[in-house]
């Protein structure tokens, strides 16, 4: 069924209907938390991002339109979607509930089927938008936004376990140069392969993003400055040593274009240990990497 578990948190005062919800979802196959009250629900989402939250109007405490205002307003927490489950069957407490971020509202007593119905679809869709909102969309590779996250997790697992990482910045030679030679679809079809080939010389769990343009990045995990010297070395001569061949149609002739690149390299805890420091050390070696011949790697 699903790859991952998806994590539901229920905030419910009735402890009855709460458990019938609870192993309701657990038998379908979710990972489900359980919270009483609006405050146990604040505390807990301190620590955790469930992905989906389903909310009770009536609570002991703070009520559930209130608790959905502040769910909304805070950064990490505010795309979680959020389905009412309430016996306020009127219209005005319908409305006030999706004024205040509620996606879905649906009233007690309810069959259990609906609100599983309702939740796989909220489920479905924010799946294809996060694949969306972490990818670019020309090369397929991750996106800046989602390298940047990533990197601060990283740096945290760095502190914690005290393995080091280290951030490459490349950017192609003379890009410019293809697209002046051979057009922009080329210069698109090189950036494609050019992920694709990091992809396939680097391990699994490193990551490979566009920072922008022609500008990629690459978080090597588990890594420290000297090895990832020469696991990057070896990718700058093989790409030094490979050739791209664009089909253009509607001949099919053959374009062959190389590249070479300049790529900067900065660790973490080594060099510097806060993720914006990290990137801009990676710039600063790239940066010196250009402007002393190019296609080579500083650290
Ligand atoms: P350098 O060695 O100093 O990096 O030279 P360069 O020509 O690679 O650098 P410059 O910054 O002068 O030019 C980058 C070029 O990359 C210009 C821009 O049109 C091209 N570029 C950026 N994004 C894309 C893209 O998505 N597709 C294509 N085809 N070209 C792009
Ligand atoms: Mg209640
Ligand atoms: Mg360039
Ligand atoms: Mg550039
Ligand atoms: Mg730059």
């Amino acid at each position: 069924m699903q790859e991952t578990k998806n994590h539901i948190l229920i905030v419910e005062d009735n402890p009855l209907t709460a458990n019938q919800l609870k192993s309701f979802l657990e038998t379908v196959g979710y990972k489900v938390s359980l919270c009483l009250n609006a405050e146990q629900a604040r505390n807990f989402l301190t620590e955790e991002t469930p992905d989906l939250i389903i909310l009770d109007i009536i609570l002991p405490d703070t009520d559930g339109y209130e608790l959905c205002r502040w769910i909304r307003e805070e950064t990490r927490l505010r795309l979680i979607p959020i389905i009412f489950v309430s016996a306020k069957d009127g219209l005005d407490d319908k409305v006030v509930g999706l004024q205040a971020g509620g996606d879905d509202y649906i009233t007690k007593p309810f069959a259990m089927e609906e609100l599983l119905a309702r939740i796989e679809v909220i489920l479905q869709r924010m799946r294809v938008f996060h694949e969306l909102s972490m990818r670019d969309e020309l090369t397929g590779s991750y996106n800046r936004r989602y390298f940047n996250e990533r990197l601060t997790e990283e740096v945290h697992r760095v502190k914690r376990y005290g393995r080091p990482l280290t951030v490459a910045m490349i950017d192609i030679d003379h890009f410019k140069q293809v697209n002046d030679t051979y057009g922009h679809q080329v210069g698109d079809f090189v950036l494609t392969k050019l992920v694709e080939f990091l992809q396939n010389n680097l391990r699994k769990s490193d990551l490979v993003a566009r920072f922008g343009g022609e500008e990629f990045v690459v978080l090597l995990t588990e890594i420290d400055a000297d090895s990832a010297e020469r696991l990057m070395e070896r990718i700058r001569s093989a790409l030094e040593n490979a050739t791209f061949i664009y089909n253009r149609e509607p001949l099919f002739e053959k374009i062959s274009v190389k590249i070479t690149v300049s790529i900067g390299l900065a660790s973490c805890p080594k060099d510097a240990t806060d993720p914006e420091r990290i990137i801009s050390l990676a710039d600063e070696a790239l940066y010196i990497a250009k402007n002393t011949g190019r296609n080579r790697i500083v650290k």
